[in-house]
């Protein structure tokens, strides 16, 4: 609404500032993160391999606690002290070393939410080594609960990395150790190169179990065996491992020497190969199927079309010469939401739709789930298409105002932005009323071929009477 129109409309520049910075930090770190992994994960991760429960469900609760413990200390940041941070959820040195705004407690918050990550993570790698039901050997394992493996190993491995730079952070405003601020001896690019260590690999924490999801939506409703299980498993976990070593390309315009530069640009399109791969394996496996259309199925047609956008403008981004013109611009905003939004927020959208009567045992809307995924998609596309375009006309991101030629993309995006707000209000009618008074689903109401559809919906409290012995894979439709 503050950008529908050049000049001051509703917000003061420092307050625009720390909107964007508390919209940040909320999304990624309370509802991005977690969303997929520990909301799906934590529900179907357990019932698909066949257990009763993960495998250490204490710690489960704890990091459940612990969530909760830090999403309340972000919320609070805004409140109190001296004004909500204002530095961007990247919290870059050496602005957040002296910005008077209220940047420790935000941190602190991202630091504890960090070990509920790490401990959801730990658990989830446990519990695929050790309870994966009799006869269910690695690869007759289905695919959400091999992504939710991967992401697990970069929860665990990749957060204690930003929690040490968040607390070199906390150290240097508090003691003026000087890590990061030139003034003190420090090095800003130090902070970039720590917090991107993390915050890379971060986003397949975000986009791995959206892929996951999306794998498994694919197969039942086309009712095809899935096309290359062996290759999306294992390009989960290739794109896990070459995510840890691509987070130059968020630096370079820093001041990298020309070969690391290079270098990671060249990393950066290796990565886009396992991702390219999972894109052409859904593909394949529609390939003469016998599709239903269903709301999940759109839900997640709509993911494949905004993540092929998101995945391609990524190419851009990882390109040298091409980054050094939109770097910083609104093309970077479009790309980042196009990737998490169009990818994991509809994955998440899918999810919730696919699982929803094993959840509830009822059923909801289908008209009304099959509109409100049109108006979703409208909204964002209308909403996050012309940042695209503004951005390549060389809007810079995060800024409160801009010259007039760039007010036609605005506006159109602020019209997108109400349509998008209409849609989630669609689902959020259709999905709450029907948990209360849907009509009661049937335990398998899609044909899905995995252990999640054959127990009774809702699931009741340890999974199975007696834990199944599997002998064929996953998706073995003829
Ligand atoms: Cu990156």
């Amino acid at each position: 609404m503050e950008l529908a129109q050049p000049g001051q409309d509703f917000l003061s520049a420092q307050s625009y500032n720390a909107v964007f910075t508390v919209h940040g930090v909320i999304m990624i770190f309370l509802v991005v993160i977690p969303g997929l992994a520990a909301v799906f994960g934590n529900l179907f991760m357990p019932i698909m391999i066949g257990a009763r429960d993960v495998s250490f469900p204490k710690l489960n609760l704890f990091s459940f606690y612990i969530y909760m413990f830090g999403a309340v200390l972000a919320v609070i940041s805004l409140f109190i002290g001296k004004g909500a941070p204002d530095t961007g959820w990247t919290f870059y040195a050496p602005y957040s070393t002296q910005s008077g705004s209220n940047v420790i407690a935000a941190v602190l918050a991202a630091f504890v939410l960090g070990f509920s990550s790490i401990l959801t993570g730990l658990n989830f790698i446990v519990t695929i080594h050790r309870l994966r039901a009799p006869g269910m050997t690695w690869f007759k394992m289905p695919l959400f609960p091999w992504s939710l493996y991967a992401t697990a190993w970069i929860q665990l491995l990749a957060t204690p990395i930003v929690g040490i730079t968040l607390l070199m952070l906390v150290a240097e405003r508090l003691f003026k150790i000087g890590f990061f601020d030139p003034n003190l001896g420090g090095d800003p690019i130090l902070f970039q190169h720590l917090f991107w260590i993390y915050s890379h690999p971060a986003v397949y924490v975000m986009i791995l179990p959206a892929m996951g999801v999306i794998t498994e939506i694919i197969p039942t409703f086309a009712k095809r065996k899935v096309f290359g299980y062996k290759a999306i498993a294992l390009s989960s976990v290739a794109i896990a491992a070459v995510g840890y070593l691509v987070w130059g390309h968020h630096m370079y315009t820093a001041g990298m020497s020309g070969t690391a530069r290079w270098f990671f640009s060249f990393l950066t399109f290796i990565v886009a190969v396992p991702s390219a791969i999972k894109v052409f394996n859904w593909i394949s496996t529609m390939y003469k199927g016998s599709i239903s259309l269903e709301p999940p199925f759109y839900f997640a047609m709509a993911f494949i079309f905004n993540f092929m956008i998101g995945g391609l403008t990524g190419l851009i981004l990882g390109s040298l010469a091409t980054d050094i013109h939109v770097h910083d611009t609104a093309f970077v905003v479009a790309h980042f939401h196009y990737i998490i939004f169009g990818g994991m927020g509809f994955a998440f959208l899918a999810a919730l739709h696919y699982w929803f009567p094993k959840i509830y045992g009822r059923m909801y809307n289908h008209k009304m789930a099959n509109w409100s995924c049109v108006t979703i998609f409208v909204g964002f596309t209308v909403l996050y298409f012309p940042q695209f375009i503004v951005g390549l006309q060389g809007m810079p991101r995060r800024y409160f105002d801009y010259l007039p030629q760039f007010q036609t993309g605005h506006f159109i995006s602020a019209i997108g932005a109400f349509i998008l707000g209409i849609g989630f209000v669609l689902v959020f009618m259709n999905l709450v009323r029907s948990a209360k008074t849907g009509k009661i689903a049937e335990s398998n109401p899609w044909g899905g071929l995995t252990l999640e559809w054959q127990i009774a919906s809702p699931p009741t409290v340890e999974n199975f009477d007696e834990i199944p012995v599997i002998t064929e894979g996953p998706y073995e439709y003829k």
